[in-house]
């Protein structure tokens, strides 16, 4: 099928996201904020990013960081104000850089005020109906509705007091108890989230991240999971009527001039299943968490690569490519493990030894290495800094809802949220004001002195000036980006494969030093050569001899 909406900017883009509780805190409490935001743009147009998802910004009692909405149309004065943001939108356009913001359908907060009305309205009210109410099961009604779990441990349902004082009815939450889930079905809500999608567009954002874009349509009658008999894996996710909700938004989408972006986030392992949100009137991209999951193995590695290429191929997607994110185990530390892959394992290796000079190595090869498939690239806050997992943050200090639903047996995600080190040696790193009020939100480690933006500025071994030149380079080379890929023949344990006229990448994942394909010119490698080898987890781009 030919690619629609070639040369669209979203279909080889590179996306930086930003975790705004994180990223930059100027007024001092300790938390990151939209006037860091704005003043710490200059590092992402220096990084040579195209466009900025900003994780959610809205009032939010923050039960999930702003995962929780209380607000769809409103910044939680914590980050700022809507001033703030339509100022940010305005600079990043003068900077060349689009606005990317979250929206989190599934659910929103319970302290929505649709959702406290529905609480005050009583069982059977019109209110009610935009949420998923239930009576319980057993005698008293004490028991949950189904079996359905929540993401966040414990079941995926919460029982209310009702206005007269007695125990009531359940609400189904997929995540916190905070987070009341959607009723999709409901015409009330359809016309509400258009209406925001509209709301955000008029102020000049170049498209959305959809959370857990799977979850919205529920299968009928909420079946027990042991019960159900679907095509897709569970109940709560991947329902056909979940196509017809993104057909809507993409008409409304489609309506705004200019090429404005959809990008899912959709755990969903199977290829025809996932290739169906990226059907050409539904969303134009979706995160590729099988290669983010990805043990960093040759042959693992490239199957990833194939099967992605393939299935976004039957309906003409761009790939995406994404090593960490604000959920997920810093990739550093993930890959300076044994056990190198990922799959919300979490608790299980928490705490296993890391090599992280091994990870460091291997982060590097791996950025070049997804810089150079063919795509979008999203690089998570820090990734350019060879930022790891910080995992000795005390119990008492995690925020996380995971650690607490789970009564800790989760580690949860504040590992890979503390606040970014900008310059200084020691915390907060600038990250806040010399003057500030509060320390950062979570503790920064005392050995990120020589990680801040400042120390690695003009050291050309840093991560930072690595990310910065392979940037450039993909900037200035046409073959980078969107297109084709052609594997190359290649030891066992190397990658290597050509890109457009002769740019070839070549990876090695193997234990021992490589022969370089014939080339005319070497662009860029991610460690030194051996003696004219490349040694074991290290990328180097090359331009190929004819
Ligand atoms: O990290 C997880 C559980 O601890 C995942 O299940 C994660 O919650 C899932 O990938 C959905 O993530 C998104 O929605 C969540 C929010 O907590 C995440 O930060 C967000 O990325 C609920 O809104």
């Amino acid at each position: 099928m030919a690619a629609p909406h070639t040369g669209a900017w979203w279909r080889d883009a590179v996306i930086y996201q930003v975790y705004p509780r994180s990223f930059a805190d100027a007024d001092g409490d300790g938390v990151g904020d939209i006037a860091g935001i704005r003043a710490r743009l200059g590092h992402i147009r220096e990084l040579g990013a195209d466009a900025v998802w900003i994780s959610p910004w809205y009032v939010s009692p923050m039960a999930d960081h702003g995962y929780d909405v209380a607000d769809y149309r409103d910044i939680d004065p914590l980050f700022g104000t809507r001033a703030d943001a339509e100022a940010l939108i305005a600079e990043a356009r003068e900077a060349g850089l689009r606005i990317v913001v979250d929206l989190v359908p599934n659910h929103c907060s319970d302290r929505h005020p649709w959702f406290r009305a529905a609480v005050a309205a009583g069982p059977g009210s019109p209110e009610r109906e935009l949420f998923h109410f239930r009576p319980g099961r057993g005698e008293g009604g004490e028991l949950p509705p189904n079996d359905w779990p929540s993401n966040f441990g414990g079941p995926a349902w919460s029982r209310i007091t009702e206005p007269d004082g007695r125990p009531g009815e359940w609400y189904l939450r997929m995540f916190a108890a905070g987070q009341p889930d959607w009723n999709w079905d409901h015409p009330a809500v359809r016309e509400e989230f258009a209406s925001v999608l509209r709301f955000w567009l008029d102020r000049g954002v170049a498209g959305f991240r959809i959370d857990v874009a799977d979850y919205l349509a529920k299968a009928p009658g909420l079946p027990d999971r042991a019960e159900y008999t679907g095509e897709s894996r569970d109940p709560w996710s991947d329902q056909d009527a979940v196509h017809e909700i993104y057909r809507g938004w993409r008409r409304v989408l489609d309506s705004y001039d200019g090429e404005r972006v959809f990008v899912a986030e959709l755990w969903n392992d199977d290829p025809v299943r996932f290739a169906r949100y990226l059907r050409p009137d539904e969303l134009h991209s979706a995160f590729n968490f099988p290669f983010l999951q990805a043990r960093w193995d040759a042959r693992a590695m490239r199957e990833v690569i194939d099967a992605t290429i393939a299935e976004h191929a039957l309906v003409g997607a761009p790939t995406t490519w994404v090593l960490s994110n604000h959920d997920t185990t810093r990739h550093v530390t993930r890959y300076g493990r044994v056990e190198t892959g990922y799959g919300f394992n979490r608790a299980e290796l928490h705490g296993t030894p890391v090599d992280l000079e091994l990870g460091t190595r291997r982060a590097r090869a791996a950025a070049l290495l997804t810089m150079a498939l063919p795509g979008c690239v999203y690089i998570y806050q820090g990734d350019e800094l060879g930022l790891w997992e910080v995992e000795d943050i005390p119990m008492e200090l995690r925020q996380d809802p995971a650690v607490v639903g789970t009564g800790g047996a989760d580690p949860g995600r504040d590992g890979c949220r503390v606040p970014i080190p900008w310059d200084g040696d020691r915390a907060p790193y600038g990250f806040s004001p010399p003057d500030a009020d509060a320390g950062p939100w979570l503790p920064q480690p005392a050995d990120w002195k020589a990680h801040t933006v400042a120390a690695q500025t003009g050291d050309p071994d840093s991560s930072l000036e690595l990310y910065r030149r392979a940037l450039a380079v993909r900037r200035a080379e046409p073959a980078l980006g969107d297109g084709t890929l052609t594997w190359l023949p290649a030891p066992g344990g190397v990658l290597s494969f050509t890109r457009g006229q002769g740019l070839v990448c070549t990876v090695n994942l193997s234990g021992e030093p490589a022969e370089l394909p014939p080339h005319t010119e070497l662009l860029l490698t991610s460690g030194p050569l051996d003696h004219g080898l490349l040694p074991p987890d290290t990328t180097v781009w090359l331009r190929g001899a004819e």
